[in-house]
């Protein structure tokens, strides 16, 4: 029996306002997908069966190096951070997992599982994190990790790493994701091919504990914490990181590491045709690692990588990339940000399935470039909201997430007893 945080009549009298709209809605865009040869209950299936994992990190209010302006009812632990991320799934029936970040999440692994597994949750990838410094520990990453000059400061990374696999193995995670900060602020402060070796060295002892169904992400990001120069800091390298390490290696693309107006879905390309996409980070940018709700700024380049991600998957069964939410909530409730993100990176799946691939592909052979670029337009155009609010109804979900949640009060229930946390105190709970 699975527990659920909001009381499931909540969920029904809201749906109850909406349902019979909701079944007009759905019945009419069916008709109209019907003209262009589309089931719309073929769509809402392969829309049900879409989970996009949730950070615990991002369940906490976020902040800036200038500020944070902490909310209230924050989570004080990853326990209360996976209460948020049951809420989270309850309404939106699409992101049954969570992803952990050691140190911040560390607890008894079996305790995690425990609390996980009473909300029908289970774990995504596990991260590392060998970007800032751990209380206790010897050595401190402030000229990197992995590829640190110095071989003890390797060392504990390369640990705190196997160390991540270990927690991962008892909790049921099935894939470690590193993103190290590893760089360098000056010209002629590090030799990059250097730098470069030992990170490599470092992840092949990583990589040679990972058990035999696991997967190893590695995160590329142009800059920032580094600013003159960063190890992994295009997919490019990372192609070489996950070429270099085996078949178990693969690279993750974080929407928001990129310098603005790259390119980013031909990277998607790029990376599955050669079979090395392992998943993703979504969120949103205008400047560089903003990390924006996933579809806030700019939601046709969402459906342009999930353009071929389908494309992918049309021609792969097995094809199966992680997607996760990677963003920071300022000035939201994070819960309301992470459920209108996980739906709107719904939204542009629905919105590529639409897309008719026979005809698109005819154009495309033929030269017909208007033709080609219509039929993505009018898969873009298409409101599919019915489709995923259909989804969620019938998984028992909420239609309307937000006017759902904020009919629950979850926040200011649990802002009475999680105390308030100072203002202006750091942005990592
Ligand atoms: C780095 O910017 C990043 O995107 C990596 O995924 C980290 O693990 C995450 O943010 C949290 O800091
Ligand atoms: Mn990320
Ligand atoms: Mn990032």
């Amino acid at each position: 029996m699975t527990d659920h945080i909001i009381d499931p009549s909540v969920v029904e009298a809201e749906n109850a306002k909406l349902s019979t709209d909701l079944r007009n809605d759905y019945d009419s865009l069916g008709e109209r997908l019907d003209r262009r040869g589309i089931s719309i209950d073929a769509i809402k299936n392969k829309v049900a069966a879409f989970n996009i994992a949730v950070p615990s990190w991002g369940v906490g209010t976020g902040g800036t190096r200038f500020a944070r302006f902490p909310g209230k009812g924050e989570p004080r632990d990853i326990f209360d951070k996976i209460e948020d991320c049951a809420v989270i799934s309850q309404l939106t029936q699409a992101t049954n997992t969570v992803s952990l970040h050691i140190p911040w999440d560390r607890a008894d692994p079996n305790r995690l599982k425990q609390a996980a597994s009473r909300f029908g949750l289970g774990f995504d990838a596990i991260n590392s994190n060998t970007f800032a410094d751990e209380k206790g520990k010897l050595q401190s990453y402030k000229y990197g990790s992995l590829s640190a000059a110095d071989a003890a400061t390797r060392q504990q990374a390369i640990e705190h790493n196997l160390e991540c696999i270990d927690i991962g193995k008892t909790i049921g995670s099935k894939a470690l994701t590193v993103w190290i900060g590893d760089g360098s602020n000056f010209p002629g402060q590090v030799n990059f091919a250097r730098q470069f070796e030992h990170y490599l060295d470092s992840m092949k002892t990583v990589y040679s504990a990972l058990p035999d169904d696991w997967r190893i992400f590695t995160e590329h990001k142009m800059y920032e914490p580094a600013f003159y120069s960063t190890v992994v800091q295009d997919w490019g390298t990372n192609y070489l990181i996950a070429k270099e390490l085996g078949d178990k290696a693969y690279c993750l693309v974080d929407l928001g590491h990129h310098a603005p107006n790259v390119n980013i879905e031909m990277i998607v390309s790029r990376l599955a045709q050669f079979g090395k996409l392992g998943g993703f980070h979504f969120n949103d940018s205008k400047y560089g690692d903003d990390d924006l709700d996933a579809g806030s700024i700019d939601p046709f380049r969402l459906f342009l990588v999930f353009n071929e991600l389908v494309d992918v998957e049309s021609r792969d069964a097995d094809f199966r990339p992680a997607h996760m939410l990677d963003q920071s909530h300022n000035v939201t409730d994070p819960i309301e940000s992470l459920m209108l993100s996980a739906s709107d990176v719904q939204r542009s799946y629905a919105q590529a399935l639409l897309v008719n691939r026979n005809e698109l592909s005819a154009a495309q052979d033929a030269n017909d470039v208007l033709t080609a670029a219509q039929h993505l337009r009018v898969a873009y155009r298409t409101d599919v909201e019915p489709i995923l609010a259909m989804s969620r109804f019938e998984k028992g979900g909420a239609i309307d997430l937000l006017a759902t949640y904020r009919a629950s009060a979850y926040r200011a229930q649990v802002a009475q007893i999680r105390p308030e946390v100072a203002v202006g105190s750091s942005g990592i709970v």
